[in-house]
């Protein structure tokens, strides 16, 4: 028996030497201490022995199961700080290389001109209204005074999906919501994208950014018109900008007008910039029809308001003197990071 025990132990060391992993140790673990394990087979073996052998095997037996037990223990923190020495050279963190430094990103340059507008009509006092780009034909055209027949509607402007919904032509449709909810007084801008079945081309897209806005209560007069928006246009082109309205025609505003800036860069006289006028279209605007106020519950005997309406993309290529309005939609950052 003393044989089976040395051959035992020096079986596990032997085995031991050879794990590679605390499973491995494991496993060794069950086959020789474990209560099917070795030691404990030959323990059973012990009934054999004479009374005085017994507690001499015993010891001896007892003597194996620490000694294995050690050099389990022992392998297992020597696996432990293998995994922790190859860890440390694996995870080193060099924090003296340089960082890799993200290029930082920029506004789109019709986000930038976009929340220059915003901010220069919140601080008049206007709030912000948002609404859906997939429209009701109501909204879109019907509650703005354009009837079945007109020539806005027809489908080479707008981009139908079926003959009752639509993608938006203007941010209108998010006025006339309002005004269907909430009592005057309005004083709101609809800034947002619209859709129009043009083709593509330096000045054309079929998507493209309209800001229009809205200001209904007692007593608004076209003098008030005027007022915000060359204010508008000063806060926006400098102080020294000098504007001028044109009669002109729109569906859901009477009278209207169009309003342009002096080009700031021959003085009125005429130039390549402003195609000989002396003066660029900022926007159109007008009182609001009668029709349009009736539309949405609001008395137009009791109450007045003004509308106007631009392009931003129009505004933003002036601005930066860009001359194709794919630009803005290609997403290439040699353009975009100009501004
Ligand atoms: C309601 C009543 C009236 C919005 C208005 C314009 C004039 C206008 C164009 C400018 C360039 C559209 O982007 S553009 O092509 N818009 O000229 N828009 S008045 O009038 C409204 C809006 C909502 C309920």
């Amino acid at each position: 028996m003393k044989e089976q025990l040395e051959a035992l132990r020096a079986e596990a060391q032997e085995q031991l030497r050879e794990c590679v992993d605390s499973a491995g140790v494991e496993a060794l673990r069950v086959r020789y201490l474990g209560k099917k394990g070795q030691l404990t087979a030959l323990l059973r073996g012990m009934g054999a022995l004479s009374p005085e052998e017994r507690p001499k095997m015993g010891a001896l037996v007892n003597q194996a199961r620490s000694e294995i037990e050690a050099a389990l223990e022992e392998k297992i923190r020597a696996l432990k700080q293998e995994e922790l020495n190859r860890r440390l050279q694996e995870e080193q963190l060099d924090v003296t290389v340089p960082g890799v430094s993200a290029p930082i990103g920029k506004k789109h340059p019709l986000t930038q001109v976009l929340d220059e507008i915003k901010d220069i009509f919140l601080g008049m006092g206007f709030q912000i209204a948002s609404g859906p780009e997939v429209e009701l034909d109501y909204y879109n055209f019907e509650a703005l005074n354009m009837p079945k027949n007109h020539p806005a509607r027809d489908t080479q402007d707008t981009f139908y999906i079926t003959d009752n919904i639509l993608l938006r032509t203007q941010t209108s449709p998010m006025q006339v919501r309002v005004m269907e909810k909430q009592k005057p007084p309005i004083k709101i801008i609809a800034p947002g994208r619209v859709y129009r079945s043009d083709e593509v081309d330096a000045t054309h897209s079929p998507l493209f950014h309209q800001i229009e806005g809205l200001v209904v209560d007692k007593g608004i007069r076209m003098s008030d018109l005027k007022g915000t928006l060359e204010l508008f246009a000063k806060r926006l082109y400098g102080e020294e900008a000098v504007v001028r309205f044109r009669p002109h025609h729109f569906s859901f505003t009477e009278p209207s007008a169009e309003m342009d800036i002096r080009c700031f860069s021959c003085g009125g006289k005429g130039c390549r910039l402003c195609k000989g006028e002396g003066w660029i279209e900022i926007l159109g605007a007008g009182m609001v029809h009668p029709k349009v106020l009736q539309g949405c519950g609001i008395d137009p005997a009791e109450y007045s308001g003004f509308a106007f309406g631009m392009g931003l993309e129009r505004i933003v290529m002036r601005r930066f003197n860009i001359d194709d309005l794919r630009l803005f939609f290609e997403n290439d950052v040699r353009f975009l990071e100009q501004f």
